[in-house]
């Protein structure tokens, strides 16, 4: 078992549409543990350490543009291979290349609107939480059927 933690955001498209509950949803409903979430509209300071990586690519100002359009909700989910796995539960960058059953192959048509970011790996995971949250906004918590869950 290899316990992590994950940055997931909804984007600005993702709650103008009202898809935030479907979201959640699907990530609760796989069994994750929410351990941090909040509503806010990034800076564009905040948005271009998020997207720094991409800071040459012709699409990185309209990236930050809609990015900090609007609010966003961020959180952090905690469980067994979480980071891996919430990348398969959003599915490929591109929606149209993203299999039906994930939520962008579901709920996604445009590349520039594809409703929800998810950390790519362990170190970015580590770096976003860091730029998205405080410290005291993380919450240590076990579930009441965390027995349940844990035996086999
Ligand atoms: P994010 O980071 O938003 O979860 O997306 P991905 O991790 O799946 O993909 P990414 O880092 O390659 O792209 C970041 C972000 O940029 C937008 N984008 C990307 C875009 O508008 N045009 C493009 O050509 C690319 C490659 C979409 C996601």
């Amino acid at each position: 078992m290899t316990l992590e933690r994950t940055f997931v955001a909804i984007k600005p498209d993702g709650v103008q549409r009202g898809l935030v509950s479907e979201i959640l949803g699907r990530f609760e409903r796989k069994g994750f543990k929410l351990v941090a979430l909040k509503q806010l509209t990034p800076s564009r300071e905040l948005a271009e350490k998020h997207y720094g990586v991409h800071c040459e690519r012709p699409f990185f100002k309209g990236l930050v543009d809609f990015i900090t359009s609007g609010p966003v909700i961020a959180m952090v989910w905690e469980g067994d291979g979480v980071i891996s796995s919430a990348r398969k539960l959003i599915g490929a960058t591109k929606p149209l290349e993203a299999e039906p059953g994930t939520i962008r192959g579901d709920l996604a048509v445009n590349i520039g609107r594809n409703v929800i970011h998810g950390s790519d790996g362990p170190e970015t995971a580590k770096f976003e939480i860091g730029l998205w949250f405080d410290y005291s906004e993380i919450n240590e918590w076990l579930p009441s059927d965390n027995q349940w869950r844990i035996e086999s």
